[in-house]
């Protein structure tokens, strides 16, 4: 595979390229350039990590975030580790939970890492990736150690955090061993002597944790550089997850890669596009604007950034098939020979869901689960006639199961 080689760029133009598509650069993008400046000047790269902890078998989209970041790294000419979290999974990261999590054995993790490597390959020069899982150095590491360490760490810094504090007050329960999470995290950074911790927004108190670590430890202080958490393709504004089964494998095969962004709600190609695509802001916001103003459709921008996913994951030539797949598939139909049904009056059947309103009201499907497959293929459009003219909306899976005055109350305020 072809390798965007980006070693030339300045250290001010790399800093800024890698602050293009973060949330934060801490303590500061000139200070980022300014490391860079440093190690270049002694001829190396700078360390950067980013953990992931083995809780699932599958590596998805969501991760894909940093991971995109981290491979810019790379190609910046930094040297760059991926830390499989082996003993970090077994404690279970609290941040930004409500309740415990269900404990992983050995056998778990062993099975949900095995494949990790391979999942992460295409992002990267991969002979050149440093792969460490942490057990290597958090399971020799003694209680004395400990008790010198956390002996310096005052409790209020951790106890401070809101996911703590809720859960304190909630009386949800909260561990000593997921108070010492951001210890261990931090000792993986004072292990590698980070530069520079990735990790999505919800890390951001344990990559500072990193720092105060790498501080009590006489080391200068990593940076720390965070990236938007991805929204699942649920639509539910719930974030990617394993847990919530709204995510998308990096391993899943190119056609379902591709239909299940083909899938998600059009609010979401925005924050896909700059999750996962390589296109500037500018780009985006073009392309968006028309289909704002109708002269791009919406699912045939889509078909841009499946394909662009699949590109990624699998090559130009897969994205290529899978695209002609799904059109073969779904698309057949011009926009012209649609079929269009009779008017529903919403004051009548507005309280049945929209799969109900196709199969029972307008004997256009023989059933509900007939009706959210048309859903899931993108191929149900609601024309909403208003007092500012008539719009039209794709539904959405979820959409299908929901009243339909609640689903039009929602496009029309969308609209
Ligand atoms: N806490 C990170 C997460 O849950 C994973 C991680 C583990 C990151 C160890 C860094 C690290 O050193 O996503």
């Amino acid at each position: 595979r072809r390798y965007l080689d980006l070693t030339d760029l300045s250290s001010k133009e790399q800093a800024e390229l890698i602050a293009s598509r973060t949330v934060e650069v801490l303590p500061g993008v000139e200070k980022l350039a300014e490391r860079i400046e440093e190690r270049r000047a002694a001829g190396k790269g700078l360390h950067v990590k980013l953990g992931i902890d083995p809780t699932a078998t599958d590596v998805h989209l969501g991760h894909a975030v940093p991971l995109i970041i981290l491979s810019r790294f790379q190609r910046l000419g930094h040297d760059v580790t991926l830390i499989i979290g082996d003993f970090t999974a077994k404690i279970g990261d609290p941040s930004g939970r409500t309740a415990e999590r269900p404990p992983l054995t050995d056998d778990d993790i062993a099975h949900n890492l095995a494949t990790y490597r391979e999942q992460v390959r295409p992002f990267f020069d991969f002979e050149k990736v440093s792969f460490r899982q942490n057990s290597e150095w958090l399971a020799p590491y003694t209680f004395p150690e400990l008790l010198g360490l956390l002996a310096q760490v005052p409790a209020s810094q951790l106890l401070q955090r809101e996911d703590f504090r809720n859960r304190l007050a909630a009386g949800s329960g909260l561990t000593m061993t997921e108070l010492l999470y951001p210890i261990a995290q931090g000792l993986d950074s004072v292990a590698l002597e980070c530069d520079v911790e990735l990790g999505g927004s919800d890390q951001l108190l344990n990559l500072q944790m990193g720092r105060k670590l790498m501080e009590l430890r006489g080391q200068r202080p990593q940076l720390v550089v965070t990236m938007p958490l991805i929204e699942g393709t649920d639509g539910t504004g719930a974030k990617m997850s394993k847990s919530k089964g709204n995510y998308v494998g990096l391993s899943s095969p190119a056609d379902d890669v591709f239909g299940k962004i083909m899938s998600v709600p059009d609010r979401l190609m925005e924050p896909y596009l700059k999750a996962w695509t390589e296109w500037t802001d500018e780009e985006i916001a073009l392309a968006l604007g028309r289909v704002g103003d109708r002269s791009l459709h919406p699912m045939d921008l889509k078909k841009v950034l499946a394909g662009e996913v699949v590109a990624a994951l699998y090559g130009l030539d897969a994205a290529m098939a899978a695209r002609a797949g799904f059109v073969a598939q779904f698309s057949k139909k011009s926009f012209g020979d649609v079929e269009s049904l009779p008017v529903v009056d919403a004051g009548e059947h507005g309280a049945l869901t929209v799969a109900a309103v196709l199969t029972t009201v307008l004997e256009f499907t023989p059933s509900a689960s007939a009706a959210r497959r048309l859903a899931k293929q993108n191929a149900l459009r609601l024309v909403v006639e208003g007092g500012s003219g008539q719009s039209t909306v794709v539904l959405a899976e979820a959409d299908a199961v929901r009243p339909l005055s609640e689903v039009l109350a929602e496009k029309l305020s969308d609209a």
